[in-house]
């Protein structure tokens, strides 16, 4: 970290941005993180906020200009549900908005780049178990297409052009600070909200269907700590696997239980459930502990205790 660090968040009023421009504050300053999201929201009264359409190339550039900015965090993304109902646009979205954001550490006008990718980068002839980093691929959704393509370019511009760019394959995210928008993982919030409002939940996978997770405060310290990593510690410039745990719906309901004796849940299993067979069921993060030390601190009942304990607040 240096004091003439400037950032600039995209996407920041997401489930991910919103506990990131926080955290990033705390650590470079009010002044010096920039949020922006395609709609003003109430982050812009808590420090800089810019207005910006992630597939505007000359308004970001404005902004980088303006605000002096050295890193870029690119969050804007049609995650994998959403994907699916209009992919096209997803498509456009998710790619447009990484070539905006590389061409400008290509041009030198940024230093570094942070970009996420995800467990969706898997597939069906994926092994589902502790899912090596260097692995078959071969993503049946448009969500992971994209993220697959993305890592690609990541690493082409890397070899290509030097562009500094760190990435990392997030599982699905679970936190009390922010909703999720469209992802398939999106249960696993939902169900700490209905257990304490209704005390039941109706869950769109079914009963045993495990995927791998991770509570936010591990995800954003993975995210600020690969870009705080020195350049050399980042050996893979695609993006690292990330593991935290892993959980069915059945066993988070029974965990909550403990909680809230009466909590409920059934299933009803949608589009979403096609979705999460083709993910692995946990991954294997050796290459980020090696690397640059990748450790997560929490696992299902740390995690579950905590955001009980917030929620309820
Ligand atoms: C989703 O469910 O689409 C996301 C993800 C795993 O990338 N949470």
């Amino acid at each position: 970290m240096r004091t003439s660090d400037k950032i600039l968040v995209i996407g920041s009023s997401g489930q991910i941005g919103t506990e990131l421009v926080q955290n990033l504050r705390e650590i470079y300053g009010i002044d010096n993180v920039v949020a922006s999201d395609v709609k003003i929201t109430d982050q812009a009264k808590e420090g800089p906020f810019e207005v910006i359409d992630v597939m505007n190339a000359q308004g970001i550039l404005e902004i980088v200009k303006r605000h002096k900015i050295n890193q870029v965090y690119l969050l804007a993304a049609l995650l994998s549900a959403t994907a699916e109902k209009m992919p096209k646009f997803a498509w456009d979205l998710n790619m447009q908005g990484l070539f905006n954001v590389l061409d400008l550490a290509k041009e030198k006008i940024v230093e570094k780049i942070y970009w996420p990718s995800s467990i969706a980068v898997f597939g069906p002839n994926t092994p589902s178990e502790n899912t090596p980093q260097f692995t078959i691929m071969e993503p049946s959704t448009v969500y992971g297409i994209s993220k697959q393509a993305g890592e690609r370019w990541c690493e082409y511009y890397f070899k290509k052009f030097g562009v500094d760019v760190r990435s990392l394959r997030y599982p699905g995210l679970i936190g009390w600070k922010s909703a999720p928008g469209g992802g398939t993982t999106d249960y696993a919030v939902h169900i700490f909200h209905e257990a304490l409002i209704s005390g039941s939940y109706e869950c769109f996978l079914s009963e045993n269907t495990t995927l791998p997770m991770m509570y936010m405060p591990d995800a954003i310290k993975a995210t600020i700590g690969i870009m705080q990593a020195d350049s050399d510690k980042v050996k893979i410039r695609s993006s690292y696997n990330l593991s935290g745990f892993s959980f069915s719906p059945k066993e988070i309901a029974l965990e909550i239980k403990k909680y809230v004796p009466n909590f409920s849940i059934s299933y009803k299993p949608d589009s979403r459930q096609q979705i999460a067979n083709s993910w692995p069921k946990s991954i294997d993060s050796i290459e980020a502990s090696k690397d640059w030390g990748w450790k997560p601190d929490y696992d299902l009942i740390s995690m579950t205790s905590d955001m009980i304990k917030n929620l309820k607040k």
